[in-house]
């Protein structure tokens, strides 16, 4: 049977319209005003060190407390471990050294939505894609004892063709939820390579051990952010136990995202956020139409010529 296409459009243009008038509250700034927003909220997070980071390295490391506090990082736990046991497949396999995943979890809890809009995280995001930055996963890694290396590569690997620009398209915050450790199956980076521009060469995807390549050992609670062509990959995880982990990954606007937030977005979910939220949900982007064409009164200027949102 085929999708109800008019119904589709009319769930979409509903959300947008909502979107629209949430916007009029808060709208997300341009141009200059948007670097001196930026600079303020770099500012007012003591983020600078961090920005330093992401130029040199390539990733940064938000310490426990920073992003959230404790009772946050414990609320995230407890939902994902409530997903977990009502999981049906393993879409990835736990062999693919990323352990049992659980996808587009944000519409199964508001404290993914509270993760998501976290202020200093969110500022890093700001300073990697902008502030029209649209969320693409919020995904959940479990890993067990006996959990594989997860191979080297960079994030715009099979979605950008390389050589890459500098800019990063796709950035992952990642939130620590149990102590990253060697042992533990951490994560690691190669620091600096995403100025390297272009994929992970075939013969290095598991040289885990090279002397360039950095295990991020970090306190649960930390969250870590990073350019999309920063080279990265997982240890084993060799000790007893479990390691959780958040996966908030994002795209620049004119960039699809992987899951399809805006399909699962409701009106309380617009409600009870700020209006940066519809914005990662990517219901204020340019807006998509089927016979009928644009509506001029949603497009604000006229058809083609601009939106609302500008
Ligand atoms: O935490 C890990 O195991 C690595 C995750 C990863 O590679 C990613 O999110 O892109």
């Amino acid at each position: 049977m085929a999708i109800d296409r008019f119904a589709l459009a009319e769930e979409l243009n509903t959300l947008r319209a909502l979107a629209a008038e949430k916007w009029a509250e808060d709208p997300l700034p341009v141009g200059g005003a948007a670097t001196e927003q930026l600079k303020a909220d770099i500012e007012a997070h003591g983020l600078s060190a961090n920005i330093t980071e992401l130029e040199l390295d390539g990733y940064t490391v938000l310490p426990p407390g920073k992003a959230a506090p404790p009772e946050l990082i414990e609320r995230i736990k407890q939902a994902m471990l409530r997903l977990l046991e009502n999981k049906k497949n393993d879409a990835m396999g736990v062999g693919s050294g990323l352990g049992s995943t659980l996808f587009h979890m944000l519409p199964e809890d508001p404290v993914f939505e509270e993760a998501l809009m976290a202020p200093a995280p969110l500022t890093l995001v700001t300073y990697l894609l902008g502030y029209r930055a649209k969320l693409s996963q919020c995904t959940g890694l479990i890993k067990d004892s006996g959990a594989p290396a997860l191979g080297m590569h960079a994030d715009h690997s099979a979605k950008f063709a390389a050589p890459w620009n500098k800019l990063s398209n796709y950035s992952v915050v990642t939130w620590v939820l149990t102590d990253y450790t060697f042992d533990n199956g951490a994560l690691c980076v190669w620091p600096g390579s995403h100025r390297f521009s272009r994929p992970v060469p075939a013969e290095l995807t598991m040289a885990h051990d090279r002397e360039e390549i950095r295990v991020v050992e970090v306190g649960a609670g930390s969250v870590i952010a990073w350019h999309g062509s920063l080279w990265h990959g997982a240890v084993p995880r060799t000790a007893e136990g479990r390691r959780m982990t958040l996966v908030l990954p994002h795209v620049r606007d004119p960039i699809q995202p992987q899951e399809m937030f805006w399909a699962s977005t409701t009106p309380q979910m617009i409600e009870r956020n700020a209006p940066r939220f519809c914005t990662l949900m990517g219901l204020t982007a340019a807006g998509p139409w089927l016979q009928d064409g644009p509506d001029p009164a949603r497009l604000g200027m006229g058809p083609m010529l601009g939106s609302q949102f500008e």
